[in-house]
């Protein structure tokens, strides 16, 4: 079926004048979708959704509906922006949430966030403070929600310890025979694998609590505004779930405040843009300070090592079997993304004691000397 086809599914309100598939994204296929009404323009989103990544699209549209309402309704009472604060969803002719073919592929749309770029890396510290600013004010909307109707769309999604055990197993199956050719990387990861349980092990014990969390907060998933540069929302909402707020801090601080996209291949680029993350933590605790807990703050520094780290593993996995998840553009895409991800966890590493000292110093006004290794 063509797209044009699917399209005409959803109420859309005009004639369609053009459709422009957008290639920023790993994971679905999104498309921008111009219709006419009376000399009018209005934009719209449609996205394919990948079902090898997530099989129970219905359930993955209840979740995003649900949570863009809450959203909506936490704007609304506060006096924010509810058109631009959160995603829409545009419903079909016959009311779902989702169009399905006959193929049994999904498509979904949404209203288009006008006026607003995403971008791949931070330009300067104050749009990272304001990428901190959506993180934060994220968890902050959605702090009363009901965790317990949101279904996992993706289980263990940043369980690093069974992204560690899956990585061990593809190198045990080798199934195209790449696992020879990472020796080195698959030496940095096992090296830390003591490091791999230490979230989990605390969400376990009941020292850190289970929230609302986006859980793919990549910095192009950030929406600014084109003028001001000021975030207006989150999107790709598909892996809302319960999670660790110090997934969303550290996977934010490992795409945004890096010193280069997370697939460039000339290492010598690759580091932590530490007046970045200073910016980032300062937005961040603005919002949340008053909801984390003392143990997720004194975490905070760790996890953007970890989730480094865990996207490190999860590229290599996908590498040695043979580039099955993430969208490559060439050869060795992925490869090119490990190697750059590991530099970034060296250069973390690095720079930890001071990552640290910068988080203590925004939330409790002071720094601690602290030891150079890993908690
Ligand atoms: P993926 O899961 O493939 O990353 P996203 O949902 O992040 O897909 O969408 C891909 C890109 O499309 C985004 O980076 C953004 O540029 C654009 N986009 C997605 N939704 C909207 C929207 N509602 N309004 C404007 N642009 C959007
Ligand atoms: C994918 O969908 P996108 O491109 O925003 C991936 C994230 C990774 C990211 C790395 C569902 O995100 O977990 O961090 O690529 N999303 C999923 O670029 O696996
Ligand atoms: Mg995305």
């Amino acid at each position: 079926m063509n797209i044009k086809d699917i399209i005409k599914n959803f109420k859309i309100d005009g004639e369609i004048v053009s459709i422009e598939a957008n290639n920023t994204g790993n994971i679905n296929r999104t498309y921008m979708v111009t219709v006419n009404k009376d000399g009018k323009d209005k934009r719209y989103i449609v996205q394919k959704i990948n079902t090898t990544v997530f099989n129970e699209p219905y359930l993955l549209m209840n979740n995003i509906e649900n949570v863009t309402n809450y959203c909506r309704n936490y704007l609304e009472q506060n006096g924010e922006d509810i058109k631009r604060g959160t995603l829409s969803v545009v419903r079909t002719i016959d009311n779902k949430n989702l169009y399905r073919t006959k193929d049994n592929e999904y498509y979904r749309m949404y209203d288009f966030v006008e006026n607003a770029i995403s971008y791949d890396k931070a330009e300067n510290e104050e749009m990272f403070y304001n990428v901190g600013k959506a993180c934060g004010h994220f968890v902050r909307m959605l702090d009363g929600y009901p965790m317990d109707e949101l279904d996992e769309t993706i289980p263990n999604f940043h369980n690093t310890k069974s992204r560690y055990d899956d990585l061990i197993n593809s190198i045990k199956k080798d199934p195209v025979g790449r696992a020879k050719m990472v020796m080195p990387e698959i030496l940095f990861v096992l090296k830390r694998s003591d490091q791999v349980s230490q979230i989990v092990d605390l969400i376990d014990k009941g020292e850190i609590p289970l929230r609302v969390t986006h859980n793919d907060t990549k910095i192009n998933n950030v929406l600014m505004d084109k003028n001001t540069n000021e975030a207006i929302c989150m999107i790709d909402l598909d892996t809302v779930m319960p999670g660790s707020a110090l997934y969303d801090f550290g996977d934010a601080v490992r795409s945004g405040a890096a010193k280069t996209i997370e697939d460039d291949p000339n290492l010598e680029n690759a580091g932590i843009n530490l007046d970045y993350f200073k910016s980032f933590t300062e937005a961040y605790l603005s919002e949340t300070k008053d909801i984390l807990t003392k143990t997720e703050i004194d975490y905070l520094a760790f996890s953007c090592i970890l989730l480094t780290l865990e996207l490190a593993i999860r590229f290599l996995t996908d590498y040695i079997n043979g580039d099955t998840y993430f969208k490559c553009n060439y050869e060795n895409h992925n490869l090119d993304r490990v190697r750059n991800q590991i530099a970034l966890v060296k250069d973390m590493e690095k720079n930890y004691v001071n990552m640290n000292n910068i988080v203590r110093k925004i939330a409790y006004g002071k720094s601690l000397t602290l030891k150079k290794d890993n908690k």
